[in-house]
């Protein structure tokens, strides 16, 4: 028989819940659709994040922004991280990517943004949730819609129908 342990401390043991969260995916420099690919399975890969529904990738013009075409896509991910733990999983994948930051909106190998985390109103200095910009962009509002139709009303597709925008 085992001596009995004489050092046993108790363990406080936390289960954070699942977050339902969902995450824009953008590039238009280098390889952009394989860039995409392999950020979904980055992301797939995070300690905390599960990847529940990968959209499509879509090409798309660049709106405030230059250079070539973009590709575009949506996640969902269920994830124990909180937001800003989150955020910086997204901002760590960006830099392995290669992300530089030059100018704001500049071409870009890989973007990711939190666009919604759960329900919550997120305004920091860092973060702001849902995404401010999302229900303007059809690169955001077409992916989304196509793995979360309940997020996504006709009239917000209807809002933003001039933008092109193209399934690859
Ligand atoms: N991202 C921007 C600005 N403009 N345009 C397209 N088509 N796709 C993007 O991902 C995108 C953009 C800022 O992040
Ligand atoms: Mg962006
Ligand atoms: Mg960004």
């Amino acid at each position: 028989m085992r001596a009995a342990p004489t050092d046993v401390r108790p363990v406080r043991v936390v289960v954070r819940p699942e977050i339902t969260a969902f995450v824009a995916l953008g590039a238009n420099l280098g390889d952009a659709a394989q860039a995409l690919r392999d950020a979904f399975a980055a992301l797939a890969g995070v300690p905390g994040v599960r990847l529940v529904k990968a959209s499509s990738l879509y090409r798309t013009a660049p709106i405030e922004s230059n250079g070539p075409d973009y590709i575009n896509a949506v996640a969902e991910i269920a994830t124990t991280l909180t937001a800003p733990e989150l955020l910086m999983a997204l901002q760590a994948i960006e830099h392995g990517a290669g992300r530089e930051r030059p100018y704001r909106n500049a071409p870009r190998t890989l973007d990711l943004d939190l666009l919604l985390y759960g329900n919550a109103s997120i305004d920091s200095a860092t973060l702001t949730v849902p995404h401010p910009r999302m229900w303007e962009r059809a690169f955001v509002l077409v992916p989304l819609h196509e793995i979360a139709p309940g997020l996504v009303t006709t009239d917000m597709r209807k809002a933003v129908s001039e933008q092109a925008i193209q399934r690859v």
